[in-house]
């Protein structure tokens, strides 16, 4: 009998010898690079690069604002920048993207208001809305219930023969749960577009990997549902982008769907409402994956192709920092909404009892009593 870890070395080597599963690294730490990125436009390399750089500062003002009693809870996404904006640059606009709550930096690519990210965290509804033309659905709190939306859109899809795809963002931790399974099965028994996008930032809250599942990838998850498995460097935008447009691709050649696992690592805490220190040597897990941060390696990169310069860098963070006050500036300027809200889009046609209670509470407002 095979060892346990021959036996995996073994399973593995079976998966890539059939198309089952692929490793892809393209962006080294260094900012050199493993393999050719001939189909990455510069333009699109500079684009994605700003898109992380206001990420992040929008990211960090998100905490501060937090802070300060401004928002309500947020959970923030330093480190997954590379794998949330290049994933979101390889969609079309007619593509159905499903994000849970951490997917930000993605949603903002395609066109999502940063200030309506900052009302979603303040349980305002306008951070709920797709932007116009394109199709973003609510973010996702419930864990893994929105990769079978994913499912069910790209289903509904296939049957009107649209041209479009559709994306699930979720972590780690979803992958245990009984919905990402059920999923990937009915995804791949009628090879439906959809892609399966999972970054593994290494922590449910508190659970790392490791407890998370036995399974050395996620990405090799797919080959028991015969769909397939790509793992890249989540910290790595242009590997990022490749597997993206290739499982896009794939799904709309009728090919099926793609699990694709982004491995990346959540800098920060898992929401502001959360203490890292209490499961992790914070300062030392930071200080490690900050050499790998997907920032540093892409500008790097593109200073190497005299793409990006001293100058180019110096105006764009003092963008950055304009923009994110513009954004703090309308979120906080955009009038309460009326309370009489929380009665809307609760069912389709309103029942008698919540009709009533919506009565009440215009009684109450305008000070009328019985
Ligand atoms: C169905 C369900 N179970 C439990 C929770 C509580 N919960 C909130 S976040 C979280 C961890 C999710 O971790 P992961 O999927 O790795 O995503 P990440 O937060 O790391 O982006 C859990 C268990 C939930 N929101 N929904």
């Amino acid at each position: 009998m095979l060892a346990e870890h021959d036996r995996a070395e073994r399973l593995m080597e079976i998966a890539k010898a059939e198309g089952l599963y692929e490793e892809i690294h393209l962006l080294k730490e260094d900012g050199t690079l493993a393999g050719p990125v001939d189909d990455i436009p510069p333009e699109v390399m500079v684009a994605m690069y700003r898109h992380m750089v206001f990420s992040r500062a929008f990211d960090r003002k998100a905490i501060a604002l937090q802070r300060q009693g401004r928002i309500g809870t947020y959970a923030p996404f330093e480190g997954q920048e590379a794998a949330q904006v290049a994933s979101a640059m390889a969609l079309a606009p007619e593509d159905f993207v499903f994000p849970s709550y951490r997917d930000h930096a993605a949603t903002m690519v395609l066109g999502q208001s940063p200030a309506h990210v900052l009302l979603y965290w303040s349980g305002r509804v306008e951070g709920i809305r797709s932007p116009e033309g394109r199709h973003i659905l609510p973010p996702s709190v419930p864990i893994a219930t929105h990769v079978l939306h994913a499912v069910g859109a790209a289903w509904a899809s296939w049957h009107r023969k649209e041209n479009a795809v559709s994306i699930a963002y979720f972590g780690d931790g979803a992958t245990s749960e009984g919905d990402f399974h059920e999923a990937l099965n009915f995804a791949g028994v009628f090879h439906l577009p959809v892609i399966f996008f999972c970054q593994n930032n290494g922590y449910a809250i508190s659970v790392p990997f490791s407890r998370q599942s036995a399974s050395r990838t996620i990405a090799q998850r797919a080959i028991a549902y015969d769909i397939v498995g790509v793992r890249v460097d989540g910290n790595d935008a242009f590997a990022v982008y490749r597997a993206v447009k290739e499982a896009r691709s794939r799904a709309l050649h009728g090919l099926g769907p793609t699990l694709i696992e982004a491995v990346t690592f959540r800098m920060g805490a898992h929401t502001t409402a959360d203490d890292p220190t209490r499961y992790r040597d914070q300062k030392a897990v930071v200080e490690d994956w900050r050499k790998r941060d997907p920032i540093v390696r892409l500008r790097l990169y593109l200073e190497s192709q005299k793409l990006w310069s001293e100058s180019d860098e110096a105006k764009l963070q003092d963008e950055v920092k304009a923009r994110v006050e513009a954004v703090v500036e309308e979120a906080l300027s955009i009038a309460p909404p009326d309370m009489e809200m929380m009665f809307d889009h609760v069912y389709a046609e309103e029942p008698w009892h919540l009709a009533a209670e919506r009565d009440e509470y215009r009684r109450t407002r305008e000070g009328v009593s019985e």
